[in-house]
């Protein structure tokens, strides 16, 4: 009988870009290093996190890459463990490092298992680096591979944390074939955060969960995201000084983009104006038939996907949000922050982003011709809507800016530490 030999390549186990910096920890030494936040009297330790994201370009894993980042900046060691590096990880910083997860595959496998994959490399991370816990962005798989490497630890303690981000709530975990998993996981994790109070409500209801959730809301690097407009780039889109209208988003069905092409067809007959689509996905075909079907082509640029948005958002005059359904809508904060103003539905956490009538407009979802009413009416203004745009920057920076919202993570990943500690004595 011939025995199945696994490739060498795929028992390897990969620590990918943290082989290349200097390690400061040994899995045996505490920390003792301390970070000052605001106000001067609060100390917070620094801890070793282990971070999972999908990093691909999403919602969730630009939010988990930009805290990792902001976490490593404020002294914290981050440990991102995923099957690819995040998006808009910056390498660069010697507390950041990257742990490859590779997922070995059989003839057998249909499905290679992702989720038991990464959870044996949780657990190797954990062992190598002395991680203090790990923060698992997205429900599904991620809450349960970090469930079985806290049960494969034990009995050293790895608590985890879960920070539902949306779609895996509103429709990837209520769908039948993984409610009962995901309500599971949600219930195991030692700490859970949600990203809006909508979905905190949507969580407790549909899932009927009992434990305690968390809000911590999205945020936005106030000092990055600021409006700095680039002539050139603005000039290329705009050759006469047109209004630009623009969107960002992964182009997926729930964003309704191709409402946002409709949108600006219908502020286009009544003024000259320009539409930037920055991102790709499943629904750009869709929005570049509608483009040529209206003969659009000369005012409608698509950028394809692009890092450092804030670069793009500044020479915009209006953001477009027109989705079915957003949990929280980090791509309208971002905007705002830019001081650009929203039209964006009315739907879950949207409205606790985005005030009407102060930030910019809410509609309801698929009502193009109010939003484009709105639209011609901001950029017809004398200012072209800047005053708005000002003032969504300044709500933006009162409510979701990171130096406030990190420590909120930093108080919470304590609380659960010490939980963890308490239980386990
Ligand atoms: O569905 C998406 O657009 C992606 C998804 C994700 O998890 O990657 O986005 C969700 O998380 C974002 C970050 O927390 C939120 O800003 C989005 O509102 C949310 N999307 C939906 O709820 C549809």
């Amino acid at each position: 009988m011939s025995r199945f030999l696994w490739p060498e390549r795929l028992t390897v186990s990969k620590v990918a870009a943290s082989a290349a910096l200097p390690r400061r920890h040994s899995s045996s030494k505490p920390h003792g290093r301390c970070v000052s936040l605001p106000p001067a009297t609060e100390t917070i330790e620094t801890m070793r996190i282990g971070i999972t994201c999908y990093p691909t370009y999403g919602g969730s894993g630009v939010v988990a890459t930009e805290l990792g980042q902001e976490l490593a900046a404020r002294g914290h060691d981050v440990h991102f463990i995923s099957y690819a590096p995040p998006i808009r990880m910056n390498l660069n910083d010697p507390h950041i490092f990257f742990h490859e997860v590779e997922v070995a595959s059989y003839p057998l496998f249909d499905h290679p298992p992702y989720a038991l994959a990464l959870a044996t490399k949780m657990l190797e991370v954990f062992e190598a680096e002395a991680l203090d816990l790990l923060h698992v962005h997205y429900a599904i798989p991620h809450s349960v591979s970090a469930m079985l490497a806290r049960s494969m630890a034990a009995p050293r303690r790895l608590p985890f944390i879960t920070t539902l981000h949306g779609t895996d709530i509103t429709l990837v975990g209520s769908n039948r074939s993984y409610l009962p998993i995901t309500k599971f996981s949600i219930e195991q994790s030692d700490g859970v955060t949600s990203i809006s109070r909508y979905l905190l409500n949507q969580t407790l209801r549909d899932f009927d969960i009992k434990r305690p959730i968390e809000v911590i809301p999205n945020f936005v690097n106030c000092d990055l995201y600021t409006r700095q407009p680039n002539v050139a780039q603005r000039a290329k889109w705009a050759p006469a000084g047109e209004p630009i209208l623009m969107h960002l988003s992964n182009f997926r069905p729930v964003k309704r983009i191709t409402d946002a092409v409709e949108i600006f067809a219908q502020v286009r007959a009544k003024m000259p104006a320009k539409l930037v689509l920055v991102g790709d996905g499943p629904e750009r075909g869709a929005a570049e038939f509608l483009v040529r079907k209206k003969k659009l082509q000369k005012d409608v640029h698509f950028l394809g996907k692009q890092d450092q948005v804030y670069r793009l958002l500044s020479d915009a005059d209006l953001f477009l949000l027109p989705s079915q359904l957003e949990s929280f809508g980090l791509a309208a904060l971002e905007a705002m922050a830019c001081e650009v103003p929203v039209i964006a539905t009315n739907v879950g956490g949207v409205p606790e982003v985005v005030e009407h009538n102060v930030d910019g407009y809410l509609v309801e979802p698929g009502d193009v011709a109010t939003a484009a009413k709105y639209a011609v009416d901001l950029l017809s203004r004398a200012d072209r809507g800047r005053e708005m745009g000002q003032l969504a920057r300044l709500n933006a920076k009162k409510k979701f800016c990171a130096n406030d919202v990190i420590p909120s993570y930093e108080r919470y990943y304590q609380r659960v530490l010490s939980e963890s500690r308490t239980a386990s004595a």
